[in-house]
């Protein structure tokens, strides 16, 4: 035991990646199925906000590239949900959790996609967030998470700037599209700073996963991060962040915001955000509504294998 812990520790401090087979203490296991189940449910949670509006996309080409982009969700979710079966939790359970409420997803996705800008927004600001912190978390010592979210951040670069050409068309357009525009930034700017969690004092997992290098990064370093960046491009679009506290500090050289409603980040991670319950509901009637689906897929299956037997 003490050889397998130290063949653990070494592997992590010397950067070599855990993998499925290795020993690992029972809390990394733990941390990583919490995590990586955690960030599968968003990506397919994520996919009711924005499938929410292809039937309304005003052309062909937005239709066509909202659907791959909501395509491109589910098969986040899939590589995700892959990742966390090596650690020893089934599909069933991880779906069991997300149904009784006993997973998180992202807070983002409690709130509604009231216009067309909110598709482009959730690209420019829900993306732009999700790569920050992924780009990050892809250097994290577990194999399999760190290879599937290399594959997820280049994806999410086209969906990024997919978002970014709607805002920058809405925001050159005429006077209400612009309008359009800067009320849906005003709706999504706190809740797209919650994305990166709690403050690092109040965050409890944060120092094992810092420990174990599944985070390298802390939750405000990341956030500002996001601020410093997203700043800049809202003066490129015309657009004003609704924070009357926004400064920017010549001595370190970056923006500071005023502070987070964590009233309201609680409370929609405990459940009692204004979309949480139809988007549980939402994936529940999914589930139920297409076991044929699995069932037929098993079916086939078990017949498959079965002729391999025969033969
Ligand atoms: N929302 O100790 P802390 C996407 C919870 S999807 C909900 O700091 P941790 C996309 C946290 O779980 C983006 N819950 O936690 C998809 C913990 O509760 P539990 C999803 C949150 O884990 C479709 C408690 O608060 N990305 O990209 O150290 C379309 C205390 O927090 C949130 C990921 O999942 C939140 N915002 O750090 C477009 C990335 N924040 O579990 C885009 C991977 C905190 O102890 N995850 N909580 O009951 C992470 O990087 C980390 O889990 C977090 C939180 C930074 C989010």
């Amino acid at each position: 035991m003490v050889d397998l812990e130290l063949t653990f520790e070494k592997n992590l401090s010397i950067g070599q990646k855990i993998e499925p087979r290795d020993w690992m203490p029972e809390n990394y296991r733990k941390q990583l199925i919490r995590l990586i189940s955690q960030h599968a449910h968003s990506e397919i949670v994520g996919m009711l906000p924005e499938g929410n509006w292809i039937t309304r996309a005003p052309s062909l080409r937005r239709k066509i590239a909202l659907l791959a982009k909501v395509q491109d969700e589910a098969g986040h979710g899939l590589y995700l949900y892959c990742a966390a079966e090596t650690l020893g939790i089934s599909r069933e359970e991880m779906f069991d959790q997300l149904h009784t409420k006993k997973a998180k997803y992202s807070s983002i996705f409690n709130y509604p996609t009231l216009t067309w800008a909110d598709i482009g927004m959730i690209g420019w600001l829900v993306d732009g967030a999700a790569i920050i912190n992924q780009t990050t978390m892809a250097k994290c010592s577990y194999g399999p998470y760190s290879r599937g979210l290399l594959r997820i951040c280049k994806e999410e670069n086209f969906h990024k700037i997919q978002g970014m050409e709607i805002v920058g068309i809405l925001c050159s357009g005429t006077n209400e599209q612009k309008e359009m525009a800067q009320e849906s930034l005003n709706r999504w700017w706190w809740p797209s700073l919650m994305m990166f969690g709690p403050h690092d004092t109040n965050s409890p997992n944060s120092s094992d996963l810092m420990k174990w290098k599944i985070k390298i990064k802390s939750n405000d370093e990341l956030r500002q991060r996001f601020v410093d960046m997203t700043v800049e491009q809202a003066k490129v679009f015309g657009l004003t962040i609704p924070d009357p506290e926004l400064k920017f500090n010549t001595e370190t050289r970056s923006w500071e915001t005023g502070e987070i409603n964590w009233d309201e980040f609680y409370s929609v991670i405990n459940g009692n955000g204004l979309c949480n319950n139809e988007r549980i509901s939402a994936r529940r009637s999914a589930y139920e509504d297409n076991s044929w689906v699995r069932d037929a897929a098993t079916s086939y299956k078990i017949k498959k294998n079965k002729k391999a037997e025969a033969a």
